[in-house]
């Protein structure tokens, strides 16, 4: 399997300019913390999440949906958008919330690189919490060719999520020594993944804590009970895939 990451949806190429060709499956990941807020909703029952990388679209959906049956959940700048019923925290996707609904999501960042890579075959999101669980989940599909995109920052690098792209890189490494994971010649985006997961994968809170976007929730207030959530490592065994497009259920 031929593996590369991307820092962010602005960084990631056209398919058919990529080392490798057209990607079989795509794995959006942005720890800070709309994916592991996607894995812990559909952990905790929700029906579906439907993403959307612009907010009057997402009205205009969510309105179609019937009212028992939905949720509105998102932030801008860190901060849950006005009149929606949930912001974008793991810890507020209780089981006694979200279960059977449809959540109608959108982040400054995560929602739109899974946007950006939506018409792929195969579409994961990965997070800390299940990273394991999406490295099997790529081997048992038998995928050749994956992209690991990060969401970053406006545009900007992310530390959190290349140390995320790093910890589904060890994962693959160590559940398929056989099958031959090979970084894609020139991504030295994924070398640096994987040496950051060396480095660091001791220690995923301090990382998310030491990144520029953990420092800014920091500002806004006391995000202790997300850094713990969001740097917790394999305690889920979900994993969000594209049902349709825009659309992730629970594998
Ligand atoms: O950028 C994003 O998509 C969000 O995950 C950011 S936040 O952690 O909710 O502030």
């Amino acid at each position: 399997m031929l593996i590369q990451t991307f820092h962010t949806s602005e960084c990631v190429p056209a398919a058919e300019r990529a080392e490798g060709g057209s990607p079989d499956a795509a794995v959006v990941i942005d720890v800070l913390r709309a994916t592991t807020t996607m894995a812990w909703a559909l952990e905790n029952g929700a029906e579906a999440i439907q993403a959307f990388a612009d907010l009057e679209t997402l009205k205009a959906s969510a309105a179609a949906w019937p009212a028992e049956q939905r949720l509105t959940a998102g932030e801008r700048g860190g901060a849950r958008v006005e009149g929606f019923d949930l912001g974008n925290s793991p810890l507020g996707v209780t089981p006694e919330l979200v279960r059977g609904k449809r959540i109608f999501m959108s982040t400054t960042n995560g929602t739109r690189s899974l946007d950006r890579v939506r018409d792929l075959p195969l579409l994961l999101t990965a997070c800390l919490p299940n990273r394991t669980a999406v490295a099997r989940r790529l081997i048992e599909r038998g995928v050749q060719n994956v992209w690991i995109v990060g969401s970053g920052w406006e545009g900007a690098y992310s530390l959190e999520d290349t140390l995320a792209a790093g910890a589904v890189g060890a994962a693959l490494m160590e559940l398929a020594p056989a099958a031959g994971i090979s970084v894609a010649a020139g991504n030295d985006e994924m070398v640096a993944a994987l040496a950051l997961w060396q480095q660091w994968g001791h220690d995923p809170e301090g990382c998310l804590r030491t990144a520029s976007h953990g420092q800014r929730l920091e500002r806004l207030g006391n995000h202790d009970a997300d850094f713990q959530c969001c740097a917790a490592l394999d305690t889920l065994t979900i994993v969000p895939m594209q049902a349709e497009p825009g659309v992730l259920k629970a594998s």
